[in-house]
């Protein structure tokens, strides 16, 4: 993947910090998004003293429709030509049942798993098609294979990503273009914390006894569907702990 344009939305921790890192260390140019700016520079440091590689930072919410069209506007020509694109922002606020939660939390979660990924999607791969090359790699969840208790917004974004994945790849069947849907279970990263709206001990008592995946390993899997042959498009993928079996069954007798 060396000299290959990557751009990661949600790069700045989790998932997308880890996707950064690695695709950084296989010789890759990164377009980095998040709102955090300065967790985006520290990042960015970091990587180009380690790495030769050069980073270009796009900060902006993936909400914000009129930030993320000005934002790719101002890209510098030569980078412009995006190869990859992994749709990893997004998050969920809260564990409520569907009749008692709050629809303004819902709105931020639905605006960022679906209206952004779709919005960065719409602007980014007619560059794609142009150039005849690119494959999009969004960031689902085991969380989209079904429902699960207090996770029925969250549950149906993800099931959206899974349609809007497997929708984008019918439409560019006749391009070299690939699309690839990752379907991550347990992960530790802030998105849990997030998910108990900042509560990081129930967070973390969320995965005691388990072996969660880290940003990390989902990476290794990004990275991998990323540097398969040109004629080889992987789909899907599902994978999580080896002590989770479904959403719902997991085992949390081993401590990590
Ligand atoms: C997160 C997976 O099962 O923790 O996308 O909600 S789960």
């Amino acid at each position: 993947m060396k000299d290959k344009i990557v751009f990661i939305t949600g790069a700045s921790s989790g998932i997308g910090k880890g996707c950064a890192r690695k695709f950084a260390s296989k010789g890759s140019d990164l377009i980095l998004n998040a709102r955090n700016v300065n967790a985006l520079e520290a990042l960015k440091i970091e990587l180009e003293s380690e790495y030769d590689i050069h980073i270009y930072l796009l900060p902006f919410d993936v909400c914000d429709r009129e930030a993320i069209k000005t934002s790719l506007m101002s890209l510098p020509e030569k980078w412009r030509k995006i190869d990859v694109l992994i749709n990893n922002a997004g998050l969920v606020i809260g564990m409520d049942k569907e009749h008692e939660g709050k629809l303004d939390e819902w709105d931020i979660v639905i605006d960022t798993n679906i209206k952004g990924l779709l919005a960065v999607t719409r602007l980014i791969v007619p560059g794609m098609v142009e150039c005849g090359k690119g494959h999009i790699i969004n960031i689902g969840s085991i969380a989209g294979e079904g429902a699960y208790p207090g996770g029925s917004v969250y549950c149906a974004t993800k099931a959206a990503v899974k349609a809007l994945s497997d929708g984008l790849r019918i439409d560019l069947v006749d391009t070299p273009l690939r699309v690839t849907n990752i379907k991550p279970g347990m992960v530790e990263t802030n998105f849990s914390v997030i998910r108990f709206r900042g509560d990081k001990q129930t967070a973390d008592r969320f995965y005691e006894g388990i072996h969660a995946l880290s940003g990390d390993d989902i990476a290794e899997t990004v990275y991998f569907a990323a540097s398969a042959p040109a004629h080889v498009q992987i789909a899907e993928v599902l994978l999580m702990p080896t002590n989770q079996a479904t959403s719902t069954i997991s085992y949390k007798g081993n401590k990590k």
